[in-house]
């Protein structure tokens, strides 16, 4: 492999090219006109304009991208996450037209993409899956039935959605019948496949996923868990590794669940396995993403990994050079997602130019960042600037340096959620790590930053009054 093409842009652009460079393969960046000036297309060795701003003029062009890549002669494709990630007509026409996809083969692709092949594929491997059904419901007074078996609040699910879309809580048994007939139009309307299925609704629980790796050899490695809990509208904003509440038993137990999720869609590369963690530590496999996850680096920092580097090896077929017992989690780190977004706002974005933009930089702080100072936020893209990711011995040493380097970036031109991120690590429920997906809306409210943010300028001009006492009696010592 000598030139790699990384169909994506910003942060994840440039961490992918990293990795790429560091092994000493050549890098081809592809940009819109939105972003000619953008930081990942002057990282690349060559770059080429691709299409207008919004993404299906652009990122999204599979074929375009494919048709370039020929044209460098271009070895394989790494899709970053979002854009053309995990769409499997993608992944097979670069297949076929001999260049590699650094991820899995289309046909996982497509299983993990339908909620219910996924059930249906991971059947025979007894992994733990929350009540419900397991096929389309076709027949709605027979899934009501099911549903009063199971009983209430219950979710209907869309089969084609995930992260969170296409999902309807239903409370009570008389609400049943006009929520399902919404659900299956809002199905074929968003996903235009109105296949949905109902599970029980686990009220209060934590999100935990698995990274796994696999090789082509049949290899399949687990690297333990993320805890992604704290998100806002299925929008995960703060991700930690290790968690607080697995027990080594119940990481292993939740490891080798995942590595059977991987095994039974024949998978190759880097993927997570989502589960739902219940208040009585139960784990239900929800669905498999099959890419690498925003949220990949507190795993390398805990695991002592490169998974960029991974994917490379094993997409070039070579068999994994690490085995589960060497791996051993070392310390914890902590990731914020800095978006630009205002959290006083209701979370708007926050276009404009970034008028200061500075980093924090130090040992054991790692920015995965995709802009610099002077440029303006295209409105097209997701609003996300960089990842802040703190490492440390002890969580709490992970936290008192993500605090401290929050305090260290300098923006100005826009807001952004580090307010936001502060407000988190320095909440109790986040310290004493008894939380769960509700963390967000249970805490969070704008008067509750902005009454933490008048109390710590309080705090400072009393600061600033005390020293500047102090200094007027030095002033005043004799000689
Ligand atoms: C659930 C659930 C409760 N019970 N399934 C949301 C994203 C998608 N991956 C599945 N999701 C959920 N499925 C059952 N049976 C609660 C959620 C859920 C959630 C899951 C993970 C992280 C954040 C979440 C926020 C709201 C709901």
């Amino acid at each position: 492999m000598k030139k790699l093409l990384v169909a994506n842009r910003g942060e994840i652009a440039i961490r992918v090219m990293r990795t790429a460079k560091k092994m000493g393969i050549k890098t081809v960046a592809v940009y819109s006109t939105a972003d000619r000036n953008a930081p990942h297309v002057k990282y690349a060795d060559e770059a080429v304009l691709i299409g207008e701003a919004p993404s299906n003029k652009s990122y999204l062009l599979g074929d375009k991208i494919i048709e370039v890549a020929k044209k460098l002669n271009v070895d394989a494709i790494h899709p970053g996450y979002g854009f053309l990630s995990e769409n499997a007509e993608f992944a097979e026409k670069i297949a076929q037209n001999n260049i590699t996809f650094i991820g899995p083969k289309s046909k996982a692709i497509k299983i993990m993409g339908s909620k219910l092949a996924a059930k249906e594929a991971v059947k025979a491997y007894h992994i733990p899956m929350v009540p419900g059904t397991d096929e389309a419901i076709t027949n709605i007074a027979e899934a009501k039935s099911i549903a009063s078996k199971i009983g209430f609040p219950i979710l209907i699910k869309a089969s084609a959605g995930g992260g969170g879309k296409g999902m309807r809580i239903v409370e009570k048994e008389a609400d049943f019948e006009s929520q399902m007939e919404r659900a299956i139009s809002e199905a074929i309307n968003a996903f235009g496949d109105g296949a949905v299925f109902i599970e029980k609704y686990v009220a209060s629980p934590r999100h935990i996923e698995i990274q796994v790796m696999a090789d082509a050899h049949g290899n399949v490695i687990h690297l333990f868990e993320r805890e992604c809990s704290i998100q806002r509208r299925h929008q995960k904003v703060v991700e930690e590794a290790p968690s607080g509440v697995l027990t080594p038993e119940l990481r292993n137990k939740m490891g080798e669940a995942a590595i059977k999720v991987a095994k039974a869609c024949d998978y190759l590369g880097a993927g997570t396995v989502e589960f739902l963690l219940d208040e009585n530590h139960n784990f239900y496999f929800l669905e498999m993403n099959t890419r690498l996850q925003v949220e990949h680096p507190v795993t390398e920092l805990i695991s002592g990994t490169d998974l960029v580097e991974l994917q490379i090896r094993v997409a070039r077929g070579e068999v994994l050079p690490i085995k589960q017992e060497d791996l051993k989690i070392n310390g914890h780190a902590l990731e914020l997602r800095v978006y630009a977004e205002d959290p006083l706002n209701d979370f708007l974005p926050s276009v404009g130019r970034l008028d200061v933009y500075k980093l924090p930089v130090g040992k054991n702080i790692r920015v995965d960042n995709g802009f610099e100072e002077g440029m303006d936020i295209p409105i097209y893209y997701d609003p996300m600037l960089s990842k802040l990711i703190t490492y440390g011995k002890t969580r709490n040493e992970a936290i008192e340096l993500m605090l401290k380097a929050i305090n260290d970036y300098k923006i100005e031109g826009i807001k952004t959620t580090l307010p936001f991120g502060s407000f988190v690590f320095e909440h109790e429920a986040f310290r004493s790590g008894n939380f769960n997906t509700h963390f967000v809306k249970q805490y969070y409210s704008p008067e509750a930053l902005k009454e933490k943010q008048e109390e710590e300028a309080k705090m400072a001009a009393l600061i600033a009054v005390k020293q500047y006492i102090e200094d007027q009696k030095l002033l005043r010592l004799p000689n």
